[in-house]
């Protein structure tokens, strides 16, 4: 049973985290051209304090790529 519940746990985790990921990226990038801006960052506190450390080229928008860090 203990066994049972830590398995449930550790699934609802992954398929979560992978919703998160899926979702937001996309939800952020509102006017849909691949990059989140800072502009379109704004949405989210948390992504604001994130951006500066994220965007690891310093070109000021967060790709893909960079933004996949934030899991
Ligand atoms: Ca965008
Ligand atoms: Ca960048």
């Amino acid at each position: 049973m203990k066994t049972l519940h830590k398995t449930l746990a550790l699934v609802a985790l992954a398929s979560s985290s992978a919703a998160f990921a899926a979702v937001d990226f996309d939800s952020f990038d509102t006017d849909g051209d691949g990059i989140i801006s800072k502009t379109e960052a704004q949405v989210n506190s948390q992504l604001v304090q994130l951006f500066d450390q994220l965007d690891t080229d310093g070109n000021g928008e967060l790709s893909k790529e960079e933004f996949s860090k934030v899991q």
